[in-house]
């Protein structure tokens, strides 16, 4: 039984009174495009890039999302930069009123959708220009697709959750969400491959009883740590030093979240929101969770390069 802390009957378009008009329209448009992302799964599970019976090519969900997410938000007049993941160049809605830049995870995890586990939308929010540190976002919220669809979103105002109802609505679950103290932690990559001083710091926190849980969905993964503490991790590792995660996509959007609701995000070394981005696909070594995992992290990399090691 999910526990409902806040006014559970107040919707999405209530919470959102008190941000700017074009967020509030932003953040609405993509909560009702996800409604028909989540109702897409039935049907869209087990196509990827196949004919159906009537000889029509049929695509794959996740870009399938992509393309219903960037419709929806070209079409919206407030969004003139949109960086997706499924896309290789940065898109400009030149028609567009507004100004604002989003960056778009249509289906994190979507390795997973065959085997229904959860996955999930990502979405960071900027005012103009995508390519930017993530500490300029103005805004992030994810969509989780699980047994039910849970909004999370943040506007530099709490970070708060919301659930879609029986009704087809999203109201409210979670007010002012903050990162617990926990002892789970998350671990990407190949053990073989670690790097040392991220060897040592698995080892730690082994050592102190944290209990492994990693699905293979970056945002399903992060949003268990938000909710229960400790620390998901996606290194750089030996033959690969950014590692697998994109900066723009999935570390900004979801370690703004978690640093808002009074955790932390690094990319072992620093904090992953102060990096300049080059380039729309450029990838980071992840840690994010709780500050005081990401201390550790952060003393033992330090210490690694002080040593050479
Ligand atoms: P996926 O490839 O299924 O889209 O970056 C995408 C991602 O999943 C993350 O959601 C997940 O944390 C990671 O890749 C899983 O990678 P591994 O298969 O290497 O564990």
């Amino acid at each position: 039984m999910l526990e409902l802390i806040g006014d559970e009957n107040m919707k999405l378009s209530e919470h959102l009174t008190d941000c700017d008009s074009d967020l509030r329209k932003l953040i609405l448009r993509i909560s009702e495009v996800t409604k028909k992302i989540a109702k897409g799964f039935a049907s869209r599970q087990s196509y990827s890039d196949t004919k159906n019976v009537y000889g029509e090519q049929q695509m794959a969900m996740d870009k399938w999302a992509d393309e219903v997410i960037i419709k929806d938000l070209k079409g919206s007049g407030i969004v003139r930069y949109l960086a997706s993941e499924e896309q290789p160049e940065v898109l400009e809605f030149k028609d567009a009123a507004g100004n604002l830049g989003v960056t778009l995870d249509p289906l994190d995890g979507s390795s997973l959708i065959d085997v229904n586990l959860a996955v999930g939308t990502i979405v960071g929010i900027y005012r103009g220009n995508v390519l930017s540190p993530g500490n300029q976002m103005v805004g992030a919220m994810y969509v989780l697709y699980g047994p039910l669809t849970v909004l999370t979103y943040t506007v530099k105002k709490g970070v708060h959750e919301f659930v879609l109802d029986d009704n087809g609505e999203f109201v409210m679950l979670k007010e002012n969400i903050r990162i617990p103290d926990g002892k789970i932690y998350a671990p990407g990559a190949l053990r073989k491959e670690y790097l040392p001083f991220h060897t040592k710091f698995i080892e730690k926190l082994e050592a102190d009883g944290y209990k492994l849980r990693f699905s293979g969905s970056f945002v399903a993964d992060v949003h268990q740590i938000l909710h229960k503490g400790g620390v998901f991790t996606y290194p750089g590792f030996t033959g690969k030093e950014s590692g697998k995660l994109r900066l723009l996509f999935e570390a900004n959007p979801m370690g703004f979240i978690v640093t808002q609701a009074g955790g932390a995000a690094s990319d072992g070394r620093k904090e992953i929101l102060s990096i300049r981005p080059g380039v729309v696909s450029q990838r980071t070594p992840v840690y994010i969770g709780g500050k005081k995992e990401i201390d550790l992290i952060q003393k033992y990399s330090a210490e690694a390069c002080n040593t050479g090691d």
